[in-house]
This record gives structure tokens, sequence and C-alpha cells, in this order.
């Protein structure tokens, strides 16, 4: 009777990026349609939701974690766990880009070579300053010399952010139809204090949990 709980696949989306560049909002725009206009420092949360593709169900589990981890081997450990990653910078900070580049090194060494399942993200397109220069040519790096998804966002108006998971889904190769049924069931844990977050994050038990 349990099968079906069993042979859940499930997938884990890890968002990263630098510090205020908006990985929450993006998520939280995306989950509960939100829009919190205060910084509140991300210690690490892990969202678990259902998705009903033809015939089966997939467990989306969505890491969202800190821009500013003290110890690199927590990072190292999201990242390990990750089947693709969204890789944030703001639109209004150009120099955020360089904390993407890093990131994919670390990701391409940790994960090897063939693993490609990276979407760019640029969010605060919303912001008067942000650079269309910069834009332009971070969208050509993504998406020519890397062959990563690009989407640019707004968190605050909502605009594209669909888009994000749209193309995570694509790297993992499941059907990128996001749909209400994609909401149905979600959940979320939260790990608040630096001493619990040493263990690895939650296995899949723990989560789409069928009721
Ligand atoms: N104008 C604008 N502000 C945004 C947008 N997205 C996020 N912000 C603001 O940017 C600040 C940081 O957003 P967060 O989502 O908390 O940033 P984060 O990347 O999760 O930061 P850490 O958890 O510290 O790593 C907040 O004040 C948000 O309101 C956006 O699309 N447009
Ligand atoms: C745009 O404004 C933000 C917030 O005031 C600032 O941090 C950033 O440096 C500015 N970016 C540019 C390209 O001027
Ligand atoms: C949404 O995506 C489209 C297509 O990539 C882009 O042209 C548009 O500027 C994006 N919207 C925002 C607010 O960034
Ligand atoms: C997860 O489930 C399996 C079998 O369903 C069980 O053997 C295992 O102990 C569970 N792990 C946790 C952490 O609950
Ligand atoms: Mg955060």
């Amino acid at each position: 009777m349990s099968l079906s709980v069993r042979e859940q696949r499930t997938v884990r989306f890890v968002f990263l990026g630098a510090a205020g560049v908006g990985k929450t909002a993006i998520i939280h725009r995306f989950l509960h349609d939100r829009f919190e206009s205060k910084h509140t420092r991300t210690v690490e949360e892990l969202h678990s939701l259902e998705y009903d593709t033809d015939g089966a169900r997939v467990c989306i589990e969505i890491l969202d974690t800190s821009g500013s981890y003290p110890f690199p081997a927590m990072r190292a450990l999201c990242i390990r766990t990750g089947d693709a990653f969204a890789l944030v910078y703001s639109a209004d900070e150009p120099d955020s880009f360089e904390e993407v580049q890093r990131l994919r090194e670390e990701i391409l060494e940790l994960k090897g070579e063939k693993f490609a399942g990276i979407t760019v993200v640029g969010n605060k397109a919303d912001a008067e300053n942000r650079s269309r220069v910069a834009t332009g040519e971070i969208m050509r790096i993504v998406e020519e010399e890397w062959g990563a998804g690009f989407v640019e966002t707004s968190a605050y108006s909502g605009e594209n952010v669909t888009g994000v998971f749209r193309d995570l889904l694509e790297q993992v190769k499941l059907p990128s139809r996001v749909s209400p049924a994609l909401r149905r069931r979600r959940q979320t844990m939260m790990r608040e204090s630096i001493g619990t977050r040493k263990k690895p994050p939650m296995k899949k038990n723990n989560s789409c949990i069928l009721s």
C-alpha cells in the first residue's frame, strides 16, 4: 500500500546566489504569490510539493540557501544534493553575477562535467537602475558559452517567476507544464539555528507524505 510512496521520484532544485539578490523572494512569489519588501537573511529552508505528471507523481523539493554561508562545506553539501540549480543575481547589481560564475565553477567541480542543470536568474528586473547592457552580455555568456538557461525575473511584480521553475523542470527533463496542480500540496521545513544545519538535508521520507 505504501508502494507509491516509496517509488515516488524526488527532484531537488537548489537556489544559490549572493545575499539579498532575491532567492527567497522568487520562491515565495512562486509558492504563495506574495512579496515581502523586508530582507530577512535565510539560514536554510526546504520546501516540498507534489507535481503531477502524466500518470506519475513527482516530489519537487526547493532548497532556499543563505547568500552568506559561514562555512564553504555547508554550501558544498547543498550542491551535492541538488538535481538542478537556480543561480540568482540581481540586475541592479551586475557585480552579483560574479558570485554566479563562481558558483557555477563549484557546481561543475562537485557534480562533474556531464552535469548541466543550471538556470541563471537575473532578478529585480523592475529596478530603475538595472543595466540593460550588462543583462545582454550576461545572457550571451549564459546561453552561448555555458549552454544554460537564462530567465529575467521580478519577484516584486511576479514577472517571469514561473519561467524559472519551467526552466528547472526542463533541466531535469520533466514536463514543464506549471499548473495549479503543482501547488496542490506543499510543506516547508526550516532550519533556524546553526547547530541543526550540520546534518545533511532531510531525506525524502520526511516530505511529500501522502496523507
Ligand atoms: N525591487 C525588487 N526588490 C526585490 C526583488 N526581489 C527581492 N527584492 C528585495 O531584495 C531584498 C532581498 O531579498 P531576499 O529574497 O530576502 O534575498 P535573498 O537572496 O533570499 O537573501 P539571503 O537569504 O540573505 O541570501 C528584499 O528586501 C526584497 O524585498 C525584486 O524582484 N525587485
Ligand atoms: C542600483 O541601486 C542599488 C540600490 O540602491 C545599488 O545597490 C546598486 O549599486 C545600483 N546599481 C547600479 C548599476 O547603479
Ligand atoms: C520576461 O522574459 C522576457 C523574455 O525572456 C523578457 O523579454 C522580459 O524582459 C522579462 N520580463 C522582465 C520583467 O524581466
Ligand atoms: C524511510 O523509509 C524507509 C522505508 O520506507 C525506512 O526504512 C527508513 O527508515 C525511513 N527513513 C527515515 C529517516 O524515516
Ligand atoms: Mg533568502
